[in-house]
């Protein structure tokens, strides 16, 4: 399967400087990559970077995701964006379940389910995030945790399940500089693997990525592990060498 490298812009970026981003990216993917790219972008920038990629065609090989995506369809949800608005303006992806989210928004497994269905009914990936926080790892909680928040996923959207992109985070590992070494990652891939496989006999088009600190100086050795399928980065997607070095490292 081809890997997938997803940058998470967060809550960064202007008009100006993703312009300047974007720019630098289609210098760099002027020969396209052997693997699938994408940019999450705040949803206030997806038609300016949908306009981009129209605009220069090395853009073509970078797919557009949203951050979050509403559990309903439509409606009164003051501040909400739906799938299908996701959709109309070209997204392929959204990332549901980000710890970020998880916790400073108070999202529980159930609205993190619910919110990826609602981005598979519209036709869009969700990038469901799962992760376990310093005090889980240390009590020896990993393992119970992820699967737990995978377990209400899977539950919730039966056999679409399969058309999904999981990314592993290890809360402690984001935005922290501190990564999960290959081995550590790897073993929880492992556990994250099985579980697809139980749930479903096309488990092995189920992209498993690493996020949590992944640059351009740990990348190689991490999307070198047998389940690791991807990355999904946060602040090194902001840098063009460094989002371009990863990609490099993902063939
Ligand atoms: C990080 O690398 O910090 C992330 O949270 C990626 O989503």
């Amino acid at each position: 399967m081809k890997k997938l490298i997803a940058g998470n812009w967060k809550m960064n970026g202007s008009l100006a400087a993703n312009e300047a981003l974007l720019g630098a990216l289609a210098q760099g993917l002027a020969v396209k990559p052997a693997c699938e790219v994408a940019v999450c972008v705040p949803a206030p920038y997806l038609a300016q970077v949908q306009a981009l990629k129209s605009a220069k065609p090395a853009l073509s090989a970078i797919d557009l995701g949203a951050q979050d995506v509403s559990a309903q369809a439509s409606g009164a949800y003051t501040g909400e964006v739906s799938a299908a608005m996701l959709k109309e303006l070209g997204c392929r992806y959204a990332i549901v379940g980000h710890s970020e989210r998880r916790q400073y928004h108070g999202e529980s497994d159930a609205l993190v389910a619910d919110k990826a269905r609602a981005a598979l009914a519209s036709g869009i990936t969700p990038i469901v995030c799962v992760g376990e926080t310093l005090a889980e790892r240390e009590a020896g909680h990993t393992e119970e945790v992820v699967k737990r928040q995978l377990a209400a996923v899977i539950h919730a959207n039966g056999h679409c399940i399969s058309e999904i992109v999981v990314a592993y985070e290890p809360v402690w590992a984001i935005g922290t500089g501190k990564t999960a070494s290959p081995e550590e990652a790897q073993a929880v891939h492992t556990v994250l693997r099985a579980q697809l496989k139980a749930a479903t006999d096309q488990s092995a088009r189920v992209k498993i990525l690493y996020g949590g600190s992944m640059n351009a100086a740990n990348a190689a050795t991490l999307l070198a592990q047998p389940d690791i399928d991807g990355g999904l980065i946060g602040g090194a997607s902001l840098k063009a060498a460094d989002f371009l070095t990863i990609i490099a490292a993902a063939q």
